[in-house]
C-alpha cells in the first residue's frame, strides 16, 4: 500500500477503505493542494445539492437569472456531481487567491477618479489574468494522485456542470456572504473556487466547522447598500438583471438605466467585494502581494476603441464575451468612456466621431449616449 493512500485495486469488492486509511488519503490530498498553492482545501460528500437546486429553480422562476444560462441551464445537472462522474462519492474543493495590490488606489464605490490623461476602463480583479487556469493546475496534482491509486477523478472549475460555491460551502471552506460570495474566515472573498470530483470515499471535514449562510457577516450589510445598481435584492440573493458583472457580459444593448452606475468598469465589477470589511481587514492585516506588471487592471479606452477585432480577441478573448463578438467590448468601452472621458479631449472626440458613424446601430446609439454624457451632443448628427 502506498504510504498516503489506498489503491482502488487493493480494496476488495464492496469494502471501503478503513476510516484511518481514508483520513490519511484525505489529509494527503489536502496537503497536495496546499503545496500546489491553494489557499484552502476542503473535502465533502458528492451527494446531491438539493437546496441549491431549489434555489436555482426558484430564482429562475422569479427571473433573477435574467438571460443567464450557466448553472441555471440545467439545475438537475449542475447540482448533481454524479452527472460529472458516475459513482462519485467525494469532492475535494480548493480556493485560489487572486488578491493582489492595486496598481492605482481603488476608487471608492460610486466614485471614478482615474488620474491618467487618457481615459481608462477598469477590469475586475478576477479577470486580470487567467486565475482559473492557475486553479486548475493547482487541483490537478490531487486528481493525479487519486488516479495513481486507481480512483477516478475529474477537475471542474467555473464549469456549468457544478455550482462551485455550494461545493465550497459544503467542504467547509467558508460561509456565504450577503454579497453571495464565499468568504474564507479571516481571508475574505478574493478567491476562485474549483473541485476535484472523485469516486474515492473520503471522510468529509467536520460539519461543525461549517458556517451557516450569512452567519459571519453578522449585522453588516455594506455590500447590499453599496451595490451601484441595488442588484443584491436580499442577503445572498442577486438579481442578475441589474448586476454590472452580468450586464457587461450580456448580449444586446447595455440597459440605459444602469449606464451611469457602470462607471469605468468594462469587465466584471468588484464593488460588493471592495466594501466588504472582511476583505479590508485581511488587506490591512496581511497586505496583498504586488499585482503582476501586466495585470491589465486598467485598459486604455481609446486604444480599445481603436483596435481591430483580431487585436481585441487576442487581448481579451479569455473573457466571456457573448458570441465572442468584440462589439460587446466596444459597447462597454463606449459606456465607460461616457462616464470617465473628457468631452474636451481631441482624442476622445475623434473616437466618438468614429463610432457615431459606423454601420452598427447598437454602437452608434452607445456612442451617442457617451457624447451626451460628455456634453458633446453636438457631435451627434454631424456628417
Ligand atoms: C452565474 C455566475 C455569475 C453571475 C451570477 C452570480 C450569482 N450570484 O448567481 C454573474 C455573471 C453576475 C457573476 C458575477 C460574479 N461572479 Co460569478 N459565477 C457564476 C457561476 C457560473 C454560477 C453561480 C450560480 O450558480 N449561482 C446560482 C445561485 C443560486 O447561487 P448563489 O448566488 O451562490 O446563491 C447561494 C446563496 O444565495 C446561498 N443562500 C441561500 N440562502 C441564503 C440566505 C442568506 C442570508 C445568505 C447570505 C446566502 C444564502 O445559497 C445559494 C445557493 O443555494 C459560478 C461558477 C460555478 N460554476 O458555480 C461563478 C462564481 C460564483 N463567480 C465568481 C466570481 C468571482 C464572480 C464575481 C466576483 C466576478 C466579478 N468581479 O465581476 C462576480 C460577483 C457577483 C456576485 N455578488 O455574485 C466565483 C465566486 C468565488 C467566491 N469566492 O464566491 C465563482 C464561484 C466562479 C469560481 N469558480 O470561482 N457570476
Amino acid at each position: 500500500m502506498q504510504p498516503w493512500g489506498v489503491l482502488r485495486s487493493a480494496v476488495p469488492e464492496a469494502r471501503q477503505p478503513t476510516a484511518t486509511v481514508a483520513t490519511g488519503l484525505r489529509d494527503r490530498l489536502i496537503a497536495l493542494g496546499v503545496d500546489a498553492g491553494l489557499a484552502a482545501v476542503g473535502v465533502a460528500s458528492a451527494e446531491l445539492f438539493a437546496h441549491t437546486r431549489d434555489d436555482l429553480v426558484g430564482r429562475r422562476k422569479r427571473g433573477l437569472n435574467g438571460a443567464m444560462q450557466f448553472t441555471y441551464r440545467n439545475p438537475e445537472r449542475s447540482t448533481d456531481p454524479r452527472r460529472i462522474l458516475p459513482g462519485a462519492t467525494s469532492l475535494v474543493v480548493g480556493a485560489w487567491s487572486y488578491r493582489r495590490s492595486e496598481p492605482e488606489p481603488e476608487p471608492e464605490p460610486g466614485q471614478v477618479r482615474f488620474l491618467p490623461t487618457r481615459p481608462a476602463g477598469r477590469v475586475a480583479r478576477y479577470a486580470r489574468r487567467d486565475h482559473y487556469e492557475s486553479l486548475r493546475l493547482a487541483l490537478e496534482p490531487i486528481a493525479v494522485h487519486l488516479r495513481g491509486l486507481g480512483w477516478r477523478a475529474t477537475v471542474v472549475c467555473d464549469d456549468n456542470a457544478l455550482v462551485d460555491r455550494a461545493a465550497a460551502h459544503r467542504a467547509g471552506l467558508g460561509w456565504f456572504g450577503k454579497n453571495s460570495l464565499i468568504l474564507l474566515p479571516g481571508l475574505g472573498s478574493w478567491f476562485v473556487l474549483g473541485t476535484v470530483v472523485t469516486d474515492a470515499p473520503l471522510p468529509a471535514v467536520d460539519p461543525t466547522e461549517r458556517a451557516p449562510h450569512g452567519g459571519r457577516c453578522g449585522s453588516c450589510s455594506r455590500c447590499l447598500t453599496s451595490c451601484p445598481t441595488g442588484a443584491l435584492v436580499a442577503p445572498g440573493v442577486l438579481d442578475a438583471r441589474r448586476c454590472l458583472a452580468w450586464l457587461v457580459q450580456a448580449p444586446g444593448p447595455f440597459p440605459e438605466e444602469y449606464r451611469r452606475a457602470l462607471g469605468g468598469w468594462i469587465y466584471g465589477c468588484d464593488e460588493c467585494q471592495q466594501v466588504c470589511p472582511v476583505n479590508r481587514l485581511a488587506d490591512r492585516r496581511d497586505p496583498p502581494p504586488a499585482g503582476e506588471p501586466d495585470s491589465h487592471a486598467a485598459v486604455d479606452l481609446l486604444d480599445l476603441l481603436d483596435a481591430s477585432d483580431d487585436a481585441l480577441l487576442a487581448a481579451h478573448g479569455r473573457w466571456y464575451i457573448p458570441g465572442r463578438d468584440p462589439r460587446y467590448l466596444r459597447r462597454n468601452a463606449l459606456v465607460a468612456l461616457g462616464n470617465v472621458g473628457d468631452g474636451g479631449d481631441p482624442a476622445t472626440v475623434a473616437a466618438l466621431r468614429r463610432w457615431l458613424h459606423v454601420d452598427d446601430p447598437m454602437l452608434v446609439e452607445h456612442a451617442a449616449w457617451a457624447a451626451g454624457q460628455l456634453g458633446r451632443s453636438d457631435l451627434v448628427g454631424e456628417r
